[in-house]
């Protein structure tokens, strides 16, 4: 169905906390006016991702799982019976924090986006590989900790690539903004080339 509409979905993922909903705020600041935008949120408890959204002036809708530790398909196509998504270029639906069960549900996405915070450890994806096997792009998120947390970018980088060689690995800091014109502009191009397959193929 998504196919059908020419509409990028991205399912987007990490630990809790990595930064997911940070990395959206700033997406949504950069492409502002640029992309018709809208965010499905997935957690246990609580609106305060879909809050933090629709603070921006975006349309958001939070689904929450009570015990349930990923989406699947079917909690997303009930969300789109209330929340339609019509005239979008991009719906982006940010899972359950969590880096092993979320990777084995298809949520009908174009794309898999894994955050990976420099804060976890440069050993994650290789003890957590599932989550980025079928990642499209890992983004390496506070690198401005990196120092901090006394994590070596080079060996973070090399460790996803011994998972998942074919990635396109951005490093960023949401906090600081350093990188994340490259991300924004590298999703630019992902909307642009869903939308151009459709019209080939119609
Ligand atoms: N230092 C630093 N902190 C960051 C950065 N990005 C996000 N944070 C902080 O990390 C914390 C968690 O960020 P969220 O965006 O809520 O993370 P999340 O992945 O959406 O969390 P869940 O939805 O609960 O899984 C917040 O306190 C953010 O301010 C960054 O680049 N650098
Ligand atoms: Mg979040």
């Amino acid at each position: 169905m998504f196919e059908d509409h020419g509409l990028l979905v991205i399912n987007l993922m990490s630990a809790p906390g990595a930064g997911k909903t940070t990395l959206l705020e700033a997406t949504i600041k950069s492409l502002r006016g640029r992309c018709r935008l809208a965010v499905i949120e997935g957690d246990l408890q609580t609106d305060l991702d879909a809050q933090r959204i629709q603070a921006l002036g975006v349309r958001s809708h939070q689904i929450t799982t009570g015990t349930v530790c990923h989406l699947d398909a079917r909690m997303v196509a009930r969300a789109l019976t209330v929340f339609p998504v019509d005239e979008l270029d991009l719906l982006v639906i940010e899972n359950v924090g969590n880096l092993i069960c979320p990777a084995s549900f298809d949520l009908g996405e174009g794309l898999r986006v894994v955050v990976c915070s420099v804060a976890e450890g440069a050993e994650k994806p290789r003890k957590y590989p599932v989550m980025f096997h079928k990642a499209a792009v890992v983004l390496i998120n506070k690198i401005d900790l990196a120092a901090a947390s006394d994590v070596d970018l080079v060996e973070l980088e090399a460790n996803i690539r011994s998972v998942n060689p074919t990635a396109t690995i951005f490093k960023l800091s949401c906090k600081s903004g350093v990188g994340l014109d490259e991300w924004t502009e590298w999703l630019q191009h992902a909307v642009a080339a869903r939308q151009a397959s459709v019209l080939v193929g119609a």
